[in-house]
């Protein structure tokens, strides 16, 4: 038996690449910032409410300070409601002068319970997560910007023409300035999903999205990919009982269990046309069918990473590594604490191969919590 559990644990074991198969686009500040080449085919977009545009200025002055007033790539903003005069103005105002800004409304049928959803059974589950303590759970609207983020926004009829798109909350900020055109570069290396912060999910908003996004894995037969690997902790339990396990949460057929490992999506860049793909649209359909945007709490962060680890090879994905960013009370930041410095409450630059600064006259503000790297250096290994 401990022969066996030894040898179910090895099989999770990530084997490096030799080489780092996703390095920095670039190191340092760029000058001049490296705007010469044609714009690529790309949109900077915020799904938001009108209630949002204090926070929508503030991280659209950010996105603009720190690169479109370089880039001027257009913005589309998105409503399930009809803009109001005021958040125009403002939102309008704070993207400047020459950027193309547009405001648009999300078709109904992208936003609401589809038809096979129990209202009556969305509304208690949901007073029961509610109850729980599940943050959000508790609101309906919440669920349906979860569905929309997961499965409609890149069918919008304003995202329609565009290949990529830089996701942008309210109330988010970006702490270095970005010199390179990051579009251009994911497509120049052939990367199709951008994030900078990796964390844990809270178990209790997803019980089931990954017994059943790994019960579709083996029914179209995907096979595994080193990410998706990645992501999931192997049961110390020796084989037959391991399988009990899989009545727990979060845990697959076989009792091994999803380490909650996923990509804050409130910041990605990433090609369209993987979620697109019939691969993405068919693995949604199958999870919406489910119900569980509206029975548990599925995020589209969650969505989005299980299904790139499960759909894309690793090296496809980018870790915006100098991208210093700040959403709520976390921030990725290029600079890390030493422990000395800890001390202090100084911070030292992260240096990149020979020993270069990562990102461009970043802050870092040591009064926001910096996301520790545990879940983001798993991922890690699958690149290098
Ligand atoms: N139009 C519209 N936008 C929404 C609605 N609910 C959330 N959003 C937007 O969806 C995005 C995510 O919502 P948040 O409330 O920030 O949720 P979150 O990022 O999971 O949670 P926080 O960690 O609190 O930021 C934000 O851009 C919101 O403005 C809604 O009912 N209507
Ligand atoms: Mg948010």
């Amino acid at each position: 038996m401990l022969i066996e559990v030894c040898v179910h644990i090895q099989s999770f074991a990530i084997r490096r690449p030799a080489t780092n198969l996703d390095p920095p686009f670039h190191v340092g500040c760029q000058n001049p910032v490296m705007n010469v080449a044609p714009r690529a085919n790309a949109t900077l977009v915020m799904l938001a409410r009108n209630s949002d545009v204090s926070g929508a200025v503030h991280s659209v002055k950010s996105v603009q300070t720190q690169f479109n007033d370089h880039f001027r790539y257009p913005w589309v903003f998105l409503n399930d409601e009809k803009w109001s005069a005021e958040f125009m103005e403002k939102v309008g105002k704070a993207a400047g002068e020459g950027v193309n800004v547009k405001f648009e409304k999300i078709p109904r049928a992208m936003w609401g319970y589809p038809e096979w959803i129990d209202q009556d059974k969305a509304r208690r589950k949901m007073e029961e997560m509610e109850r729980r303590g599940i943050m959000y759970a508790g609101q309906e609207s919440y669920h349906h910007m979860c569905r929309f983020q997961s499965g409609f926004f890149y069918d919008h009829p304003a995202l329609e023409s565009y290949k990529w798109y830089w996701r942008v909350e309210p109330d988010i900020s970006f702490t270095c300035a970005i010199t390179y055109d990051p579009f251009i570069e994911m497509e120049k290396h052939g990367k199709k999903y951008g994030y900078t912060i990796a964390l844990w999910e809270r178990g209790t908003t997803v019980a089931s999205l990954f017994r059943k996004l790994s019960d579709y894995k083996a029914r179209v037969h995907i096979p595994s990919t080193s990410l998706w690997t990645a992501m999931i902790d192997p049961s110390y339990l020796p084989w037959p009982f391991r399988r009990f396990l899989s009545l727990l949460r979060n845990r697959d057929a076989y009792g091994d269990i999803w380490n909650m490992c996923h990509f804050w999506s409130n910041f990605e860049i990433a090609d369209m046309d993987f979620f697109r793909s019939p691969a993405y649209r068919s693995l949604f359909r199958y999870l919406d069918e489910d119900g569980g945007f509206y029975y548990e709490r599925w995020g589209d962060a969650p969505v989005h990473s299980l299904a790139a680890a499960l759909l894309l090879r690793p090296e496809e994905l980018h870790h915006f590594s100098d991208f210093g960013y700040i959403h709520a009370n976390l921030q990725y930041c290029t600079h890390a604490p030493t422990d000395e410095a800890r001390r202090r409450g100084e911070l030292v630059p992260m240096l990149e191969g020979r020993g270069e600064e990562l990102g461009c006259r970043c802050t870092c503000d040591l009064g926001i919590k910096i996301v520790e790297p545990v879940c983001l250096n798993r991922i890690k290994q699958t690149v290098g």
